[in-house]
């Protein structure tokens, strides 16, 4: 069963700014109440009882469901066009939440190479211990895509595009092939945000995000989502996220929710600043390459114009010097802080390979492109020229 969104807004900023508003409530608030409660009080025992089998609706205890989070999990399951929403209290807890629902003992899982460090950590160097393998691939190349997939393969899992090194696959094409092959596709849609990217609509099975970044915006609060296409699957990721826990605070879902009401706003203010400072790089004598999925020497720009409403905010690229440019880059900067993370009003800069994706093995690392001349930058919501201000006095100091 997939979800029935006809008496649901569909543009995009005012979908932001009123999904997951329930119309419940007798006092007329505007802002979604904080039900800072950790269980519910039944009227009797039947009830009681009555709400666990399932044959009554009514809450329970907050691991299972609460009203504020069920609020942001509406939300953003409507900005995904998904069935339905299931916080998390993290990224990693709906990363970890979907590989634990769908995979068991000799099944496989086909993974773009370059993946967040946990992510591929995780896949890489944990699952092992369960039995399951993965085949760590450039998604980019349906060929190569193909040839990883196997029998014994469940899932195919995408990060478009992908952290830290910016390449993109084109969804509809991933997932049809992993459904011939009788997989389900799984889009990592944290870089491009559901303002941009809308994966399920691709052909999608799961969509996952880490809200500490775009969906919040404010670098204040960690979170993490799991959309689903259809009902059983929301079911399954439902009963594992009861049963492993790993689920949202309501307090956390209330700044979430207060967050993802301006998403639309921050991210265009933010991706016109980054495809301004992407030409203004790729111009600069100490800038060895820039890559921006809005510019036209990107690999995947055709992709990133098809299958994206913009092109998002993130910006990786390489200096003179190699790494030592690099890092003289990142200890000059004086308005962009020297930090991990993204997707906040602030601009961040950071080195993945000694900070977000150092725990990756090398080889496996460099292979994904992830090199260590590599810079990441997370272009925020200033003002577009005492970021290029910034950069340049830092670019100026390499050698
Ligand atoms: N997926 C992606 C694509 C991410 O970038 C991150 C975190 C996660 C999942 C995990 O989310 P979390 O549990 O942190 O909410 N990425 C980070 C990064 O690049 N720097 O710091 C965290």
């Amino acid at each position: 069963m997939e979800r029935d969104d006809s008496n649901r807004p569909t543009r995009k900023h005012t979908q932001a700014i009123h999904a997951g508003k329930p119309d419940n409530s007798s006092y007329g608030e505007l802002s979604v109440p904080i039900f800072q409660t950790s269980t519910f009080a039944f009227p009797d025992a039947e009830d009681g009882a009555a709400r666990f089998s399932g044959e009554k609706p009514g809450y329970i205890y907050s691991r299972l469901n609460n009203p504020t989070v069920n609020a942001l999990e509406d939300a953003v399951a409507s900005l995904e066009n998904g069935f339905g929403g299931i916080a998390t209290a993290t990224g990693m807890a709906a990363v970890t939440a979907v590989l634990i629902a769908l995979l068991a003992r000799s099944t496989h899982v086909a993974a773009t190479d370059s993946l967040y460090g946990a992510t591929r950590v995780a896949l890489e160097l944990e699952l092992p211990r369960f039995g399951v393998e993965t085949t760590f691939v450039d998604t980019s190349n349906l060929v190569s895509l193909e040839h990883a997939l196997r029998p014994e393969t469940r899932l195919v899992f995408l990060e478009t595009p992908t952290n830290p090194t910016m390449i993109l696959t084109d969804i509809r094409a991933a997932a049809e092939i992993a459904h011939r092959h009788g997989a389900l596709l799984v889009v990592d849609n944290t870089f491009a945000s559901p303002y941009l990217q809308r994966p399920v609509d691709l052909g999608a099975d799961v969509v996952v995000h880490s809200m500490t970044k775009f969906i919040n915006g404010h670098s204040d609060v960690l979170g993490g989502m799991i959309v689903a296409r259809t009902e059983e699957l929301h079911r399954e990721f439902k009963r594992t996220l009861s049963i492993f826990g790993g689920t949202m605070d309501p307090h956390q879902a209330w700044l979430i929710l207060r967050g993802l009401r301006t998403m639309p706003l921050r991210l265009e203010k933010a991706q016109k600043n980054a495809l301004k400072l992407a030409r203004f790089l790729s111009l600069h004598p100490k800038v060895t390459w820039v890559r921006y999925p809005g510019l036209p020497d990107h690999p995947q720009h055709e992709i990133a114009k098809k299958q994206m409403d913009g092109f998002g905010s993130m910006i990786c690229f390489g200096v003179r010097n190699g790494l030592k440019g690099g890092i003289t880059v990142m200890n000059s900067v004086r308005l962009i802080t020297l930090a991990v993370s993204l997707g906040g009003i602030e601009s961040l800069i950071e080195h993945p390979a000694s900070m977000t994706h150092a725990a990756i093995p090398r080889e496996g690392r460099e292979k994904a492109g992830i090199l260590d001349e590599l810079v990441r930058l997370s272009v925020g919501c200033e003002d577009y020229e005492d970021l290029k201000e910034d950069l340049d006095h830092a670019l100026s100091l390499i050698q």
